[in-house]
């Protein structure tokens, strides 16, 4: 009977398993593209209302180090993944900010995007925009101060999830004082911008907001990418030209949408200004999977999109590595394949577009079949045109699995 393998053995199986997979690339390869791996998926344990933690708890300075050697260019962080919420808001976070730039330094990698923590310490049970004013203005501090943190980490962007901003019941609040409110939070985080940016001859930060539509609320405020899009343009901001989005992919599959729809609404309104990307299943939990292990064909259609528009922006790899993924395994498998996916799927999307099929298909569609006013002729007329819509989609199957190159499995 074969030995059952020690860990160390079970290692050398993921890491010859991982190079007989192949597909993957190199960290120059990888540098190359504008992503960023958040300090709360490399550090994250496994840890959810009926889990307990699976993996051991590891700090800023080992997650900016395996970034670095696995080229993944960018970093991002809530305020409080790094500092205690005792040090927030007191000289000692500044000691830890000098850590963290030098690590940064150290390992050529760049803090791209700060956000806040507004859901997850007791203080924010009422979300940040409570009724409670000192509740609002702690938050106020607290939004000011990540700004502050994001210019000394030379970010770009800043982050607002804004997740307990809802309720489990009905009645006790006003929605649209709490929207208010909530816009007031905003109004002192982009007037702090503008003030630290002309002190420090900085850009002002993008200030993007992120839609989830429910948890840890059961009924959310701003549930949608859509809803944040209205609330922008709710005439509340004060600086409505320095907000746009961050949708999330999962986020928008969670109410039934369909993600690319939602990014080319955000795109119309040129408010993209951040993606976080990741996977999972429509109608169903925050499940933050790698981007590409559920809907890879959906996938390759965003990507599609984002590069015929020229997004520009981050690409945030959002995820939770699984809790049976070992520490070890976070950084061999988990971290390393979706950022492979991710650049797999973007270059098929370079194909996709490219492609003489779907060039002409689509130019067939658009020019259209030419019938005169009259209702039945144009439908006539159109009849056998429409069917390259399915032709379209039976092609972006052949791209995403490598058949437009004349591979054909089986016999
Ligand atoms: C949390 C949330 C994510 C947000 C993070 C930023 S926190 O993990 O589920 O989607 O992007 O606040
Ligand atoms: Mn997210
Ligand atoms: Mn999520």
């Amino acid at each position: 009977m074969a030995a059952t393998p020690k860990p160390a053995e079970q290692r050398a199986i993921t890491d010859r398993l991982m190079d007989l997979s192949g597909g993957s690339y190199t960290p120059e390869q990888r540098r190359k593209y504008y992503i960023s791996g958040p300090q709360w998926a490399g550090a994250y344990e496994g840890q959810a209302l009926f889990h307990a933690p699976t993996r051991e708890p590891i700090g800023f300075e080992e997650v900016i180090r395996h970034l670095g050697e696995l080229g993944i260019r960018c970093w991002s962080t809530h305020d409080s993944d790094v500092i205690d919420t005792d040090d927030l808001l007191t000289d000692r976070q500044w000691e830890t900010v000098a850590r963290i730039n030098a690590a940064l330094e150290k390992n050529g990698v760049q803090c791209s995007m700060v956000t806040c923590e507004t859901f997850f310490h007791p203080v924010f049970a009422a979300s940040a925009a409570a009724e409670a004013p000192e509740v609002r203005d702690y938050a106020a501090r607290r939004l000011e101060n990540t700004v502050d943190i994001g210019h000394e980490l030379g970010a770009s962007f800043a982050v607002y999830w804004p997740g307990t901003l809802g309720y489990m019941v009905q009645g006790a609040i006003d929605e649209t004082q709490t929207l208010r409110w909530f816009a007031d939070g905003l109004n002192a985080a982009c007037r702090r911008d503008l003030q630290v940016a002309a002190e420090k001859g900085r850009p002002a930060l993008k200030h993007c907001l992120e839609a989830k539509p429910f948890e840890p609320q059961a009924q959310i405020i701003l549930p949608t990418s859509d809803a944040m899009l209205a609330f922008i343009s709710s005439g509340l901001l004060e600086h409505p030209e320095m907000v746009g989005l961050n949708p999330e992919y999962l986020h928008e599959l969670m109410w039934g949408g369909a993600t690319r729809a939602v990014i080319a609404r955000a795109l119309l309104c040129k408010k993209l200004f951040h993606f976080d990307i990741n996977d999972g299943y429509p109608l169903k939990h925050d499940v933050d999977l790698g981007i590409g292990v559920v809907n890879p064909l959906d996938w390759l259609n965003v990507l599609v999109l984002l590069r015929s528009h020229g997004y520009e922006g981050p690409f945030n790899l959002d995820f939770k590595p699984p809790r049976t993924t070992s520490n070890y395994g976070v950084w061999k498998v988990s971290f390393p394949t979706a950022v492979d996916r991710f650049i797999t799927l973007w270059n098929i999307a370079g194909e996709v577009m490219e492609d003489p099929v779907m060039q002409e298909a689509t130019a067939a569609l658009a020019a259209g079949g030419g019938g005169s006013g009259n209702v039945d002729d144009i439908v006539r007329a159109n009849r056998e045109l429409l069917t390259l819509h399915e032709l379209v989609a039976h092609r972006l199957f052949q791209l995403l699995v490598g058949q437009h190159r004349g591979r054909v499995f089986g016999s």
